[in-house]
């Protein structure tokens, strides 16, 4: 459990590291019940290990083997788990593990891409799958993965442009987004958005002034940031909110020692992880937006995360996806 002392530890990356090799030892109750949720979470321990520098503490060779068995080859793309039926949020997992271990060619680059293509609706906005409801998370994760595949170019111009002003309509009087038109602003939401109209390079749809505005005020006295207006401050706002003002270039309208201090108080300094506030249980998906944040925020040691793509920026820019005016 993490400690709630009031000295600020530093990050303990050794511990961290340990923790995140150690998540499929234990097959308890809760990882049986997170099997949805499987590919997400190895990209998220991956992604947490390569900004601590470790990237290779993980078995390369059994995690590319792993994400090839989640392959469903009725729906031509990724599911969670073996057996699972594809689905949009495991394919990105899927391809941004493949990125990360250097192991695209393994891929089916086509029947993905064609996967991805079936889920945009007429109106541009974007399923979660072949039954699913859409969500402005799904047309960002959609934008991920053919920017990562290369395959950005397979939209079409009107495509494109139904995309955008499907993400446009989601944007609301606070400068913040929802999951659809008319829903409430969240900095998840917040986030997918401001990426998703980088990809797109429509930055400019954005209201910078008022949306830095918005999410300056989601941090509490404490130094944490909440997801939305009289909420709990949670470590995964370290990523959600701050990312969102990197790539709007206001992440200096935010308290960075106070948030780094924030952080920090969440490690669990005895079995390692970081949980969503002090003195609770820690879980790999905040580890991965802890340290993802303390990356952002210029904290030592670490290795740069880009703030469009939560992947090691070093990858990113490799691929030629950096944006110049982030740094
Ligand atoms: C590549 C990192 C990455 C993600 C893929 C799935 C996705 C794209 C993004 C998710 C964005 C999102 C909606 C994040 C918010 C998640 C979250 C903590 C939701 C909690 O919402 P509530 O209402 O909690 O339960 P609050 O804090 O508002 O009480
Ligand atoms: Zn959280």
């Amino acid at each position: 459990m993490a400690s709630s002392s009031s000295v600020v530890p530093k990050l303990n990356i050794p511990l961290h590291v340990k923790y995140i090799q150690n998540l499929d030892k234990k097959q308890d109750l809760a990882y049986h019940l997170t099997s949805h949720l499987r590919l997400n979470g190895i990209y998220w321990g991956l992604t947490a290990l390569c900004i601590m520098g470790q990237h290779s503490a993980l078995d390369r060779e059994g995690v590319i083997e792993y994400t090839i068995s989640c392959w469903d080859e009725e729906a031509g793309t990724f599911g969670p788990h073996p057996g699972h039926d594809g689905h949009i949020l495991a394919t990105l997992s899927a391809i941004q593990i493949m990125v990360i271990e250097d192991a695209l060619d393994r891929v089916d680059i086509e029947r993905v891409t064609k996967f991805l293509h079936s889920l945009i609706n007429p109106d541009g906005a974007v399923s979660g799958d072949q039954w699913g409801e859409s969500d402005t998370r799904f047309s960002y994760i959609l934008l991920q993965s053919l920017a990562l595949l290369g395959k950005l170019d397979t939209l079409s111009p009107e495509t494109r442009e139904n995309i955008t002003q499907n993400i446009k309509g989601c944007m609301n009087f606070d400068g913040g987004f929802g999951t659809t038109p008319g829903a409430e602003s969240h900095s998840g939401q917040v986030w997918v958005c401001t990426a998703a109209l980088s990809i797109l390079d429509r930055e400019d749809l954005i209201d910078k002034d008022l949306l830095g505005a918005w999410l300056s005020e989601r941090q509490l006295p404490n130094g944490g940031l909440n997801g939305r207006p009289e909420k709990l401050e949670d470590v995964c706002y370290s990523w959600w909110c701050a990312a969102s003002l990197s790539i709007i270039g206001r992440l200096h309208w935010i308290d960075r020692d106070k948030l780094i201090a924030f952080i920090l108080g969440a490690q669990d300094l005895e079995d390692g992880g970081i949980a969503d506030r002090p003195g609770d249980w820690v879980d790999v998906f905040h580890t991965v937006f802890g340290v993802a944040g303390l990356s952002l925020l210029g904290y030592p040691g670490l290795q740069d995360i880009d703030p469009v793509y939560c992947m090691p920026a070093g990858l990113i820019a490799s691929l030629g996806l950096r944006k110049p005016y982030i740094t």
